[in-house]
């Protein structure tokens, strides 16, 4: 499955790392695309990964998810 989340308070590269690795560590995600420019996050990943678990990962990296 694949979700595009919109990623709100990443001002630099440093962000875009930690919201992707907040999202890689997420057990069933098997690719995480994080653009700045876009503030953007294209994840792909199970099944058995909700959209809820996608956006409290981010939130809990200090980001915002929508
Ligand atoms: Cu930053």
């Amino acid at each position: 499955m694949k979700t595009t989340l919109s990623i709100t308070g990443m001002t630099c590269e440093h962000c875009v790392k930690h919201v992707t690795s907040a999202l890689e560590q997420i057990p069933g995600v098997s690719s995480v695309e994080v653009r700045l420019k876009e503030n953007s996050a294209r994840v792909e990943h199970a099944e058995s990964v909700s959209l809820a678990g996608l956006k409290a990962a981010v939130e809990e990296a200090g980001y915002g998810a929508a």
